[in-house]
């Protein structure tokens, strides 16, 4: 509990204790964490063992931590373990992936997606026991029924994606981030208000005992960065 508190603009603001760690403490903790987030995958191949909504319930409070544009926080997870709408979800997905990979993808995009092995079959979206579908809210709206814009929405609910895929990779849980492209069918299945457009769609579950990956490498650090010293 933070016991001062200072007054900016008209508003209450909290002393923000942060933890106080030497250098080499930060140091090992970043190692650590990072060769731990090194071991996260996308998973195609997912068990039906249940997953509590606990557990679900957490992530999503986990992503839910996000930075925001002026704190809106405008994004919506819905979770999915109800067998009907998984298989609803299943076809209407599968519906446009047929069109994506049989006309709307180029040869270049296709040849792209070649060595991780993806095609038009979305088994995973019913065999995943849950599915987090994220919307992102491009506009709230004020007593008086008008619109007003968020900001930085895609940013928003893009950070709060990954802190969710990190929450599940932390539950010992596998995910993969699914864009069946146009999404709109997923505001009609989930009846979703007018201000919300689906954003991502993440399949949660553990991995199949024997689950695949492509082999895949990382970029290097000199590849991914550049220092200004
Ligand atoms: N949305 C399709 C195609 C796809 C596109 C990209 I870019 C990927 O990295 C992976 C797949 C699908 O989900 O299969």
């Amino acid at each position: 509990m933070s016991s001062k508190e200072k007054i900016i603009n008209g508003y209450r603001h909290i002393e923000y204790n942060s933890e106080v760690i030497s250098g080499d403490e930060s140091a090992e903790r970043c190692r650590s964490f990072y060769e731990w987030l090194d071991t996260r995958r996308s998973v195609r191949h997912f068990s039906d063992r249940e997953v509590s909504r606990e557990i679900i319930e957490n992530i999503i409070r986990a992503g839910g931590t996000a930075p925001s544009g002026a704190h809106k926080q405008p994004w919506k997870f819905c979770a999915v373990s109800n067998a009907e709408m998984k298989s609803r979800i299943r076809q209407a997905a599968e519906k446009e992936e047929q069109e994506n990979y049989n006309s709307r993808m180029s040869e270049r995009w296709l040849k792209d997606l070649a060595p991780l092995g993806t095609d038009d079959n979305k088994e995973f979206l019913e065999i995943a026991p849950w599915l987090i579908i994220v919307f992102k809210e491009a506009y709230e709206l004020d007593e008086n029924n008008e619109k007003h814009n968020n900001y930085y929405v895609n940013e928003s609910v893009g950070i709060a994606c990954g802190m969710l895929i990190s929450a599940i990779h932390n539950a010992g849980l596998a995910t993969l981030t699914h864009t069946p492209s146009p999404m709109n069918f997923l505001s009609d299945l989930l009846d979703r208000p007018k201000n919300e457009r689906a954003y991502l769609l993440l399949p949660v579950g553990y991995a199949s005992e024997e689950a695949f990956v492509p082999d895949l490498k990382r970029k290097k650090l000199s590849e991914i960065s550049d220092f200004y010293e």
